[in-house]
């Protein structure tokens, strides 16, 4: 694997749906010699690009999973991740960029910034990933790479610098401009595969001069020397260019932006290059641990053979040959036939086949070290879990998983089915965190969730083909969440003291609504003078909280709230566990619905794109759904809507959407907040609850 890590690059794909991260990643592979034709993305010759290798993703033209694969540039060799841009599988962004040490941000030249570009924008943040922007599409009509550049500043925050120039744009692009080198690049031959190197035209020289000034003050602005060089209007040379771009860039202060067009072949081998010059090697990365066998503090983990193996495990698949499981490895060496200690689980495991991901192929390797990213056959373990080699605990920071928004009652249409259907749905909710599955007792039905209706209905495809089962689906419904918002207070005594043992606990208190929103549980302890035994205090805790799982008004969990304990009594030989969490479970429920409760929806940020004659349109198709425009933007005709809608009324948008505007408006949404339904639904969701429930009884 990697010998010089220095010369390593592990790095993402991340941005908007469509945007061209697979076929960029097509074009990086054929150009490195990884691949020896490009295959387009729902391409007419039926093949499809190498990344997308799901019958699924080639039919629907959209990355679902994210892919990993390796390939070599020169001397660098580079892992790359391709993952899907929208947002039902938000899960597959998170978990690549929590691995990766590098990011390239895809923009369109014509849209900008988009609504997952600000979504993608807030993961690589969350996990410090230093990025370069690549504005593709170039070839597009209406295609304007420096106001895209700009928008990343004024929309993101950015301080987003071109390093090229586009030369020519629309079905006039045809090469880029180094804006370091102060050259020309053209892509010749069938493929872009020949480079050829030219003088910057004549009528370019003025622009590029500017752009290339503004690189030079930007940069200033993290160099003492390189700021005077520039101010005496000295020349700069090229290697002092390059480290402070570098140093800028792994700051996260800085965004070197890149533009060309995958599909047309322009640009990609001079994205590669910046790529191995700028984006750093894991020997430049911070990677820190936890050890568990000393209360948690942080230990600084490094890229060195000699020391303790550390890994997390990032992804899991079930393939034909078992499980499989993607790490990062982070410290020290890995060799087939080690033994490796799972921190999370405390288990011991064999590593019996160590593979190299290409998309769906794989090849066989007999080590790996730090900085690789690499897959292991049969280990038992969830995603997120630290190894190590056993000699030290250390566990890793895990992803940031989202909590599903949807969820489907389903079943298989035959009894014949059950079994497949079971293995599946197991397999699913092993594989993708975002995907939960349970029963829901009261209906005996099979309950999945997730992070949208296309998420879903992907899985259920997915049953049907890979496992041959027919699934009967319900309708979709959201996943509500309960709060209080009111303070009310509670004094509730739980007895039974007539024959055998008896039980006794009184608990004294009250609820209120926090301060703060989501999921939040907070439990205020206030008894003085040990009128509630301290070893039952946290049974009343317990109880609360087994309580808040299920909300008064229509069973859902109740967020955002407070419980407190400031009095209670107990009994010398009543009083028990049980007997406080008894207590305070039922003193809750007695309290909580004084507390003037509300039923929240999940509410979802839309943008749809559509022609601007369609707009008044879609305007009317949001008001419909109870939606709030928040903003409405037109450029080169086209119009980008912005609106805040419930979950609830967006289920079914997508064919509305398409034949309101003869299919040529788009629109992503993502879950943005909880907020309370309006008082006539939430009585109608409450009755419809109860009718339920009476039914069940
Ligand atoms: N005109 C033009 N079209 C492009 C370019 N790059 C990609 N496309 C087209 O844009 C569409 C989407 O490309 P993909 O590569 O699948 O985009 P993606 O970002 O991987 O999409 P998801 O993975 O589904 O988020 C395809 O029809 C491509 O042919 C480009 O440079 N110019
Ligand atoms: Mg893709």
């Amino acid at each position: 694997m990697a010998n010089d890590l220095n010369l390593l690059r592990n790095i993402g794909i991340s941005a908007h749906i469509d945007s061209g991260k697979t076929t960029l990643t097509e074009r990086i592979l054929f150009y490195t010699g990884r691949i020896n034709a490009i295959h387009e993305v729902r391409g007419k010759d039926g093949v499809g690009a190498k990344m997308d290798s799901m019958d699924l993703e080639r039919e629907k033209g959209i990355t679902i999973q994210s892919a990993a694969t390796f390939t070599s540039w020169g001397k660098y060799n580079i892992n790359i991740i391709d993952t899907p841009g929208h947002v039902d599988f938000t899960i597959e962004v998170e978990r690549a960029l929590r691995v990766l040490d590098g990011a390239i941000l895809v923009l369109c030249s014509v849209s900008g910034v988009q609504s997952q570009s600000i979504t993608v924008d807030r993961q690589m943040k969350r996990y410090n990933v230093p990025c370069i922007a690549f504005v593709n599409k170039c070839d597009r009509s209406g295609a304007d790479p420096l106001r895209v550049c700009e928008q990343l500043r004024t929309d993101l925050g950015h301080n987003s610098v071109m390093i090229q120039h586009p030369i020519g744009l629309e079905d006039k692009h045809n090469g880029i401009v180094d804006l370091l080198k102060m050259k020309a690049y053209y892509f010749d031959g069938e493929s872009g595969e020949d480079i050829r190197e030219e003088a910057i035209p004549a009528d370019l020289a003025d622009v590029c001069k500017v752009q290339r000034d503004k690189l030079l003050e930007a940069l200033a602005d993290f160099d003492d020397e390189l700021a005077m060089l520039f101010l005496e209007g000295e020349e700069i040379p090229e290697a002092m260019l390059l480290e402070t771009l570098r140093k800028a860039t792994f700051s996260r202060k800085f965004t070197p932006v890149c533009c060309g067009s995958a599909y047309k072949n322009k640009g990609v081998q001079k994205l590669l290059d910046k790529i191995c010059e700028i984006l750093p090697s894991p020997l430049e990365m911070d990677y820190r641990a936890l050890d568990q066998n000393n209360e948690e503090a942080e230990v600084l983990l490094q890229p060195r053979a000699d020391l303790p193996l550390t890994m997390l495990a990032f992804k899991l698949e079930d393939g034909r040959y078992g499980q499989l499981t993607y790490c990062r490895v982070y410290q020290g060496k890995l060799e087939k036939g080690d033994t490796i200690f799972n921190c999370v689980n405390q288990k011991k495991n064999k590593v019996g086949r160590l593979v190299q991901m290409h998309s769906n192929e794989m090849s066989d390797i007999d080590y790996a070290q730090a900085g690789d990213i690499v897959a292991l056959f049969g280990i038992d373990c969830a995603s997120g879990d630290t190894f190590t080699d056993g000699n030290v605990k250390y566990t890793m920071t895990s992803m940031y998983v989202p909590d599903p928004v949807v969820t489907l009652a389903v079943e298989p249409k035959k009894k014949e089915g059950l079994a497949n259907f079971s293995k599946a749905i197991n397999r699913f909710s092993k594989e993708d965190p975002t995907f939960r599955v349970h029963r829901d007792d009261e209906s005996n039905q099979t309950i999945i969730g997730g992070m949208g209706e296309l998420h879903l209905e992907v899985y259920i495809e997915r049953i049907r083909r890979e496992y041959g089962v027919e699934v009967e689906v319900g309708a979709p419904q959201v996943a509500y969440r309960e709060a209080i918002t009111k303070h009310a207070e509670f004094n509730y005594t739980h007895k039974k003291q007539t024959g055998g043992s008896g039980q006794f606990a009184r608990v004294a208190g009250y609820l209120e609504p926090t301060e703060e929103d989501g999921e939040v549980y907070e439990f205020l302890n206030k008894v003085v003078g040990g009128v509630i035994p301290k070893e039952y205090q946290s049974s009343c805790d317990k109880g609360f909280q087994q309580a808040m799982v299920e909300g008064g008004l229509i069973g859902f969990p109740v967020v955002g709230l407070r419980a407190c304990i400031n009095d209670g009594s107990s009994h010398q030989v009543d009083s028990s566990d049980m007997a406080f969490q008894l207590a305070s479970r039922m003193a809750f429920r007695e309290c909580y619905m004084k507390c003037a409760p509300v039923i929240l929806e999940p509410i979802m940020k839309v943008t749809v794109d559509t022609p601007e004659e369609f707009s008044g349109t879609v305007l009317g198709t949001l008001n419909k759904r109870r939606g709030v425009i928040l903003g409405n933007a037109n450029k080169n005709g086209l119009a980008s809507v912005e609106a805040e809608v419930p979950l609830s009324e967006m289920f079914g948008y997508s064919n509305e959407l398409r034949s309101g505007s003869q299919g040529k408006a788009e629109f992503s949404m993502e879950f943005k907040k909880y907020g309370p339904v309006p008082r006539n639904i939430q009585d109608e969701l409450v009755k419809e609850y109860q009718a339920k429930r009476n039914a069940g009884r």
